[in-house]
């Protein structure tokens, strides 16, 4: 299912007055609003394959219907979402899920829809049919040296289906850890990690980045070989230059400062990339923005005061959601996250830096606070609204999916129990 251009002009002329009306109100109030709107409208977040259909628990799973069944359908809802939002324009491939069999044909599909190839990720976190050793013990980790040089010979696969499409880094996320005190030789298991990371590091053409995901528990409860960004972050070190930390808000214990760690690493150049998400327990995917929304902000003050002073190059991070999807329509979950990252983007961008900078070194506490806090507490909907509307897209991108009907017209052309594979 394509959205043609002109409905959603003709859905937008409805809604235009109001929008109108109150940009103008907004842009008495903000002198520099005329550059956020442009930040805004150039940002672009990945969605990643495996967001697209029902996810589940191991409780189980409930289909919605018209879910994406192959690659270039997944593609296509993607397109979907970047037609109505505007800052959805690239996929992040799982392989083996995801495996291009006709790699020109997907490259021109996606071309064509505007979409591009985000980071590929590999999964040696599931036994695949036909491979020959088992992960039930760990992968890049595994004390057979086997069982080690498979995982890296997938990973090597995983950025050669990258090549071919235009993929410009890998995502290394590991399940590797343990269950039980005893059962694993720490040392020994990250030693291994870092020797087959090299493997697959030295495999990784010049212009790629290799993004090293931590995370502290789940599936292993005990241990995680890779637990935090102080692990991720030597891994990386000691790979060399492409080599980056990749932050997943998931992936922390309950009340971690979250943006202490983005600050931190941005001061070293280290933060390569980022997943979004929220949660209220631990590793939860739920929408971004549905419960901590002032962290949210609070991790955009430190991405927007990094990508501002800069001195150590930090890259800008490769954006991705990282969300599953259990009782909503995954892509009107996907667009209301994107409007919570944008929403704290351009809060974010609204604190007067100066403002804060000179209560910071007057130690003026309350001022400080109060800033952050008028920046947080402005409505931003607007500023949203006019930078899609500038690409063309949806002044109100849900109201528009709905009026659209567009899960009825997937389910009409896939059917009710068509299902993509995912997490
Ligand atoms: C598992 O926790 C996970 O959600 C990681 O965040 C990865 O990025 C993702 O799966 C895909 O492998
Ligand atoms: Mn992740
Ligand atoms: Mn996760």
């Amino acid at each position: 299912m394509q959205i043609k251009n002109t409905a959603i002009n003709d859905l937008n002329s409805g809604l235009l007055l109001d929008h109108e009306e109150n940009l103008k109100l907004l842009s008495k109030k903000h002198q520099n609003l005329e550059q956020i709107i442009d930040v805004i409208a150039n940002y672009n977040i990945a969605i990643p394959s495996w967001a697209l259909g029902a996810g589940g628990t191991r409780f189980g799973k409930f289909g919605f219907g018209g879910e994406p069944s192959t690659l270039e359908q997944k593609i296509e809802d993607i397109a979907v979402i970047n037609t109505l939002t505007k800052s959805a324009n690239a996929i992040s491939l799982h392989i083996p899920w995801d495996i291009p069999k006709d790699p020109e044909g997907i490259k021109a599909t996606a071309e064509k829809l505007g979409i591009q190839f985000d980071a590929m990720n590999s999964n040696t976190f599931q036994d695949q049919e036909d491979q020959e050793y088992s992960y039930k013990f760990g992968s890049l980790c595994h004390t057979d040296k086997s069982v080690r040089d498979q995982a890296v010979a997938h990973n090597k696969e995983v950025i050669d289906y990258g090549v071919a499409l235009g993929s410009k880094s890998l995502t290394v996320w590991l399940a590797d850890g343990s269950n039980f005190p005893g059962q694993l030789n720490f040392r020994r298991a990250f030693e291994n990690t870092l020797s087959s990371l090299k493997e697959i590091y030295a495999h990784l053409p010049s212009d790629w980045k290799l993004f090293i995901e931590y995370k502290p528990y789940e599936p292993n409860f005990y241990s995680m070989v890779i637990q935090d960004w102080g692990t991720s972050h030597m891994l990386a070190k000691d790979l060399g230059e492409q080599a980056y930390t990749l932050v997943d808000l998931g992936h922390h214990l309950p009340n971690t400062n979250i943006e202490h760690i983005v600050a931190t690493l941005m001061t070293r150049g280290m933060l390569g990339g980022f997943h979004f998400n929220d949660s209220k327990y631990g590793d939860d995917d739920l929408s971004v923005g549905v419960i901590k929304p002032y962290q949210l902000f609070l991790i955009f003050n430190e991405l927007v005061f990094g990508m501002q002073n800069n001195p150590a190059n930090n890259p800008i991070p490769a954006w991705m959601i990282d969300a599953s999807h259990n009782l909503k329509d995954p892509l009107e979950d996907l667009i209301q996250s994107i409007e919570a990252i944008e929403t704290a983007y351009a809060k974010a961008l609204l604190i007067d830096q100066k403002a804060l900078e000179s209560a910071q070194l007057k130690n003026d506490v309350a001022s400080a606070q109060r800033i952050l806090q008028d920046a947080f507490n402005t409505d931003v909907k607007t500023i949203l609204a006019e930078a899609r509307r500038r690409n063309g897209g949806a002044i109100d991108p849900i109201l528009a999916y709905r009026k659209l009907d567009v899960r009825n017209q997937l389910i009409k052309e896939r059917g009710m129990n068509s299902s993509a594979t995912g997490l």
